[in-house]
């Protein structure tokens, strides 16, 4: 699972990444390279799991961050769209995750309206060349063997482009399984999950109108100061906990932020406990039982039987797996069962 964190020039887009991941790329410097690193996925359930276990190790679920460098909007020095280049950066990630400047920081009066509307744009242009590319490339088809491969595929692509010219995502549009499939090896960056992340000044939040149009563009709108977010990620548990608690806050905005995102990509966490290890697993929304085997190991897939479950709920309330099941809280589960989020599993496998 890879996440893009795309916005305009100086945002705060790596401060924001090595918040999340602990790297620690230089800010402030408008590079042009794209950084990567796997972040974990906070989840206070698994800490309070491994209060109750007390494991060896314990392991959370990851997520993949790209750092992809920002960009002027418009034209760039090449005379090219200077956007398009770094965007198609943007294409091989799951989900993308835009920073908007709220802050002044030096860089100007923050204009975080006009970034959401240029961004917005800039993904709309960018997915469009690839429409009217493929479009050229079926025409030509066309005159040369009288045919196209597949006569759904003009139509198809036209509604795309239709789409686009008028100023609107690709996510949008209700796509039958057959438009689904023609679009899916194009990597439409209007197609993807979109969270937006508004990056405001210490104390300041941003306006309703803000708000407003990041929610009216984006499936996810967190707001948080990577400033503060990356000063806090660099302090130990003890004293980050203690920091917090001075500002009566529970976690910090930037697990929220993360959880977020994994739930924008449609992701979700069962656990496996137990005196070795206390593990986060991530499957997609709707998985079954046996997929949650296959996230552990194929073998486990392959050979499952069936699988124990535990509401987490359930597992807190009686205080520990052996009194859970003299409560009758441990269900057993075939392979139709459809893991619920903070399901505790164990699977009976044999191969
Ligand atoms: N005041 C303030 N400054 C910030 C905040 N976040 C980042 N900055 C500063 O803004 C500058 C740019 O931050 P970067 O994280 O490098 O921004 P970027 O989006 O990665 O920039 P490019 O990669 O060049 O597009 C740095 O000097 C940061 O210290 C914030 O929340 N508040
Ligand atoms: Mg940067």
């Amino acid at each position: 699972m890879q996440i893009g964190i795309i916005g305009m020039k100086f945002t705060g887009k790596t401060t924001l990444f090595n918040a999340i991941t602990g790297a620690q790329q230089p800010t402030g410097q408008g590079g042009v390279e794209a950084h990567r690193a796997v972040g974990k996925i906070p989840d206070p359930r698994l800490d309070v799991l491994t209060e109750m276990f007390k494991p060896k190790r314990t392991v959370h679920a990851t997520v993949e961050w790209v750092d992809i460098p920002g960009f002027a909007g418009g034209a760039g020095p090449d005379g090219g769209r200077e956007a398009t280049r770094f965007l198609e950066l943007g294409r091989k990630v799951d989900a993308l995750a835009q920073v908007v400047r709220c802050f002044d920081g030096g860089y100007g009066e923050p204009a975080p309206l006009d970034e959401l509307e240029s961004m917005a744009l800039e993904l709309i242009l960018t997915d469009l060349q690839v429409v009217e590319n493929r479009l050229e490339k079926l025409a030509k088809d066309k005159a040369r063997m009288g045919k196209v491969a597949n006569p759904l595929e003009p139509p198809c692509f036209e509604r795309l482009k239709d789409q686009l010219e008028d100023n609107r995502p690709l996510r949008e549009l209700d796509l039958n399984p057959d438009e689904t499939k023609l679009v899916s090896g194009f990597a439409f960056l209007t197609l993807k999950p979109l969270m937006v992340i508004l990056n405001h000044p210490e104390g300041e939040e941003p306006g309703e109108d803000v708000r407003q149009a990041a929610a009216d563009m984006a499936s996810e709108v967190v707001s948080l100061c990577a400033n503060v977010e990356e000063e806090l990620a660099q302090l130990d548990p003890a004293e980050a906990g203690e920091f917090l608690a001075d500002l009566g806050i529970e976690e910090p905005a930037l697990a929220l932020m993360i959880r977020a995102a994994y739930g924008a990509l449609d992701q979700q966490s069962f656990f496996t406990v137990g005196p070795d290890e206390c593990r986060a697993w991530t499957v997609g929304k709707h998985a079954s039982a046996p997929e949650a085997a296959g996230a552990i190991h194929s073998d486990l897939q392959r050979g499952f039987i069936r699988a124990e479950v535990t509401a987490y709920d359930d597992l807190v309330a009686a205080g520990s797996l052996a009194a859970a099941k003299a409560a009758n809280k441990v269900r057993l589960e075939g392979k139709a069962y459809a893991v619920q989020d903070g399901d505790i599993i164990e699977i009976r496998f044999s191969v």
